[in-house]
């Protein structure tokens, strides 16, 4: 009676201490997203009539034909994303942070069967052989990702760095 009264108290207090690892996990998660949506550090949509580059993006074979951009502070771009493989992808700009965290969330909606189109202004999905645009008004000096998060093409290498200058 005493062991099974022993192993009871044990059991309810991994059970409330893992709840409380939980707990605090999803805390820290809702505060940094909830941080983004109010600022991001690195910019803000960009106006058609204030482009000053435009760059095209060619999505192939789950790769990004490029890896590596400077971008000057209040720069901004038009992205141009031209996917052509037959499978969705996106493009996403962001802090390694935010993308780890949307790669989190997009698998999470996998799993459910829910639909993983982005609707953020930093974000564009593309359907099989669609073409999108995305303006971006660049703030730095930072250096940020942009990567798909649809489940497994980051790890696949689909991503790249953006250094945005002083
Ligand atoms: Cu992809």
């Amino acid at each position: 009676m005493k062991i099974l009264s022993v192993f009871s108290t044990t059991t309810l207090f991994i059970g409330l201490s893992m709840g409380m690892a939980q707990a605090a996990e999803n805390m820290k998660m809702g505060n940094s997203m909830k941080m983004e949506e109010e600022k991001l550090t690195y910019g803000e949509p960009g106006i058609a009539s204030e482009v000053d580059r435009t760059i095209t993006v060619n999505l192939e074979d789950i790769a990004y034909d490029l890896k590596k951009l400077d971008i000057k502070n209040g720069e901004t771009i038009r992205f141009k994303i031209v996917n052509k493989d037959e499978t969705e992808h996106e493009f996403t700009l962001g802090t390694a942070e935010s993308q780890a965290a949307d790669r989190i969330k997009m698998a999470k909606q996998a799993d459910a069967g829910e639909s993983m189109a982005m609707t953020e202004p930093n974000s564009v999905s593309v359907g099989e052989l669609e073409t999108k645009e995305l303006i971006w008004k660049f703030a730095g000096p930072e250096t940020i990702e942009f990567a798909c998060n649809v489940p497994g093409h980051y790890e696949a290498g689909m991503s790249g760095v953006i250094t945005i200058l002083k």
